[in-house]
């Protein structure tokens, strides 16, 4: 059993979608997490840069003395999940696999979708993975740009926000696919919108809080959980951005109180 935290990265605010999901499930866990606010979003940038970006916070966390490393972005997976497994000590957990299997264990058609940014679509790792399981799955990916936005400007409610999710999947809506993975960390805030676009006979899977279910295991796989009994758990939060609004928003969303930010800095932006 191991007292250490685990470390959690995204590009910015969209993880704390995962980090709840975390909180629920591995409650006597300690997490640090690391949002790199400043440079975000992520999406739509090379997967280089996005690659180096990741590498710079999973150094920023490893001096933390982390036990395990959490990928909650899907863009920052398919840019740089293997280069962390392969150069770092601990293990390292990307949200794309258990979302894959997820899918790829849902469908009966077998025809998936893939939402996700730019990034992730143009990185071909969803549809690699997926096959991983069962080359004969049928997968369809598109990327959402404008979803990204319609988070983040607070207009994910309404009208407009109902047409915009809607026009945007429309190249999906002849598919007859049964399963869609949101693979990307703010498309659980859509869910109810994408789910009315889609229709009832289709399944979505969170990527994120299978991810989650994943980590959890692991942890009891490698005999490296928290004990239970060992008191209250330690949350830190880092953001390369302007740690106020941060901490308003974290606080709102994970229905916390006098959560501990902190704002740092990576690499030279
Ligand atoms: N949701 C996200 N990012 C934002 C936002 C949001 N503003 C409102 N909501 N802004 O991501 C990004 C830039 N900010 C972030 C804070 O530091 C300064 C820079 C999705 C978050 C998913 C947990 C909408 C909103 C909210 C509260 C909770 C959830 C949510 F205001 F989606
Ligand atoms: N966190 C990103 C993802 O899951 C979405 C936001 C961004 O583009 O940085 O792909």
């Amino acid at each position: 059993m191991t007292k250490q935290a685990i470390g959690m990265i995204d590009s910015g605010v969209g993880g704390l979608t995962v980090m709840k999901e975390a909180m629920k499930l591995i409650p006597n866990e300690s997490f640090y997490y690391l949002g790199d606010t400043a440079r975000c979003p992520y999406g739509p940038r090379p997967l280089e840069e996005v690659k180096e970006f990741t590498w710079q916070m999973a150094e920023f966390l490893m001096e933390k003395n982390i036990k395990m490393l959490v990928i909650a972005c899907n863009t920052a997976t398919a840019a740089a999940l293997e280069f962390l497994q392969e150069n770092l000590p601990i293990p390292v957990v990307g949200v794309i696999q258990s979302g894959s299997q997820a899918a790829a264990g849902t469908t009966q058609a077998k025809r998936i979708g893939i939402l996700g940014t730019e990034g992730t679509v143009k990185s071909d790792v969803y549809p690699r993975s997926i096959h991983k399981e069962d080359e004969t799955i049928e997968v369809f990916s598109l990327a959402c740009p404008p979803f990204v936005p319609l988070v983040e400007n607070n207009t994910y409610d309404g009208e407009e926000a109902k047409k915009v999710v809607a026009d945007t999947l429309l190249p999906l809506k002849d598919k007859q696919l049964d399963t869609v993975v949101l693979g990307c960390t703010h498309y659980p805030i859509l869910r109810p919108l994408i789910q009315e676009a889609l229709g009832r006979n289709v399944q979505l899977v969170d990527a994120g809080a299978e991810t989650v279910k994943t980590v959890k295991q692991l942890l009891g796989e490698l005999n490296i959980a928290a004990n239970p009994l060992g008191g209250k758990p330690e949350w830190k939060f880092f953001t390369t951005g302007a740690a106020q609004p941060f901490k308003e928003l974290a606080e709102q969303w994970l229905e916390e109180q006098d959560l501990n930010v902190q704002h740092i800095e990576l690499g030279e932006e």
